[in-house]
């Protein structure tokens, strides 16, 4: 077979047996390493999407992988019917990491999210003194949490949540990036929380405003309200800090976290909050099979530590800053092109200026042809965000991939 014609083959077994829920960018890949990730057919490319902020670490982080291996010949389930010997270390780790009394271990990021809403609500039966069934959590418009059904029934956004109906109750849709909406819905006594991305990822990294979160903090902890911040894809260095709260100083009452929670390894998610409400749950309210088990625990420190002994966040702030500078100056040469630029660390955005055989999609092909992988999100955007352990001369070297591809288009 030829190359070509493995890559083919790959692409077309996909289409027969799997779902057809996703519509992914013609490259079969087989191999991932740092930045780079390499296709069946032997070339190489930065990867942009770093699947979606999971790999934020690197492809096969030498001290996760040996974490995982480590771990995997030893000890890899024992379900939470018995005590195991790396989840209380790991407990301990995270929450004096992030400053939390206790974490709650799941797997994934939508799993992290249902289990925030469930907590918050529980939260307000049993200290706020809402009455049954009557808990309201605030969302905003264009918000991305995740694919279950109560999730889809707090979004939006039609293609995830068309015909998948009846919908969960329970949720109140407001403007993102807007405090006097937030104040006003809270004017309701029973809302119970609010829910929300410190930047709106799906929605094509919508950056709010300076002093957005920590003024939604101000007014949650005046209405006796929960703010949860869903930190699955901002979280862990993406924004340039540890948390993207942390810019504002926001500690919220419950952090979700996920994705780059265990460097793309394997799917890891947790929530973080106080006693006073983590321990609302109690034993058999609330669990899973896999959540807390002793891979994933091992492979979470080992993602944590990785980010703090190479700053990664850091790095991700300063690389963030050279990147939407060289994209403004493109945007500049090239407006028929890039319509606008935005971005946080190494979490950045091209609005693309769509023309007939000139969309989004289409520079992304043309993108990967020049050896660079990035995805389009509704339509007309592209998110770049590669892993953060990339350097200063890599990071150039995508810069004029970037600028070659867009100056050619
Ligand atoms: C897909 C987007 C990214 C998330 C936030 C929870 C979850 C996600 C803020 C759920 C997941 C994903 C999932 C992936 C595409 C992707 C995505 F474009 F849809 F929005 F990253 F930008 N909260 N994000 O971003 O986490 O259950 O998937 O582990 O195709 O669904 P999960």
């Amino acid at each position: 077979m030829t190359d070509k014609s493995v890559s083919q083959k790959a692409m077309e077994l996909e289409n027969r047996y799997g779902a057809h829920n996703y519509h992914p960018i013609p490259v079969v890949l087989d191999r991932g390493e740092g930045v780079f990730v390499w296709d069946v057919e032997g070339k190489k490319y930065f990867d942009f999407l770093s699947a979606y902020s999971a790999v934020n670490q690197g492809h096969c982080h030498p001290k996760i992988i040996q974490a995982l291996t480590d771990q995997a010949k030893k000890l890899t389930l024992t379900s939470r019917a018995f005590y195991n010997s790396s989840l209380g270390e790991y407990e301990k780790f995270i929450t004096q990491y992030f400053g939390y009394d206790k974490v709650l271990p799941m797997n994934t990021g939508a799993e992290g999210v249902e289990t925030a809403l469930k907590l918050c609500r529980k939260w307000a039966y049993e200290k706020k003194g809402i009455a049954e069934n009557q808990a309201k959590i605030i969302v905003c418009e264009g918000n991305f949490h995740g694919r279950t059904i109560s999730i889809i029934s707090a979004s939006t956004d039609p293609d995830s949540k068309n015909n998948f109906g009846p919908y969960t109750p329970g949720f109140i849709t407001i403007p993102y990036n807007d405090t006097d909406a937030l104040a006003n819905a809270l004017k309701d006594r029973n809302v119970a929380g609010f829910l929300v991305e410190p930047v709106q990822g799906e929605r094509g990294v919508m950056i709010p405003d300076e002093g957005y979160l920590a003024k939604c903090f101000d007014l949650c902890k005046k209405a006796n309200v929960l703010f949860i911040a869903d930190e699955i894809q901002t979280g862990l260095g993406r924004t340039g800090k540890r948390l993207c709260c942390d810019h504002e100083n926001v500690h919220p009452d419950i952090l979700i976290l996920g994705k780059a929670l265990s460097g793309g390894t394997m799917p890891v998610a947790a929530i973080l909050a106080n006693d006073e409400i983590m321990l609302c749950i109690k034993p058999g309210e609330h669990g899973s099979t896999y959540g807390g088990n002793s891979l994933a625990c091992k492979v979470a420190m080992a993602s944590i530590h990785a980010l703090e002994e190479e700053k990664m966040y850091d790095n991700s702030l300063h690389l963030g800053k050279i990147l939407l500078t060289e994209l403004r100056k493109l945007q500049s040469e090239k407006p028929d092109v890039v319509a606008n630029v935005r971005g946080k660390g190494l979490f950045v955005a091209i609005i693309i200026k769509e023309r007939k055989n000139k969309t989004a999609w289409e520079l992304c092909l043309a993108l990967k042809e020049n050896g660079l992988l990035a995805k389009p999100t509704h339509g007309d955007i592209i998110r770049l965000a590669p892993p953060l352990i990339m350097t200063e001369s890599q990071l150039m070297e995508c810069v004029s991939i970037l600028r070659k591809t867009i100056l050619e288009f």
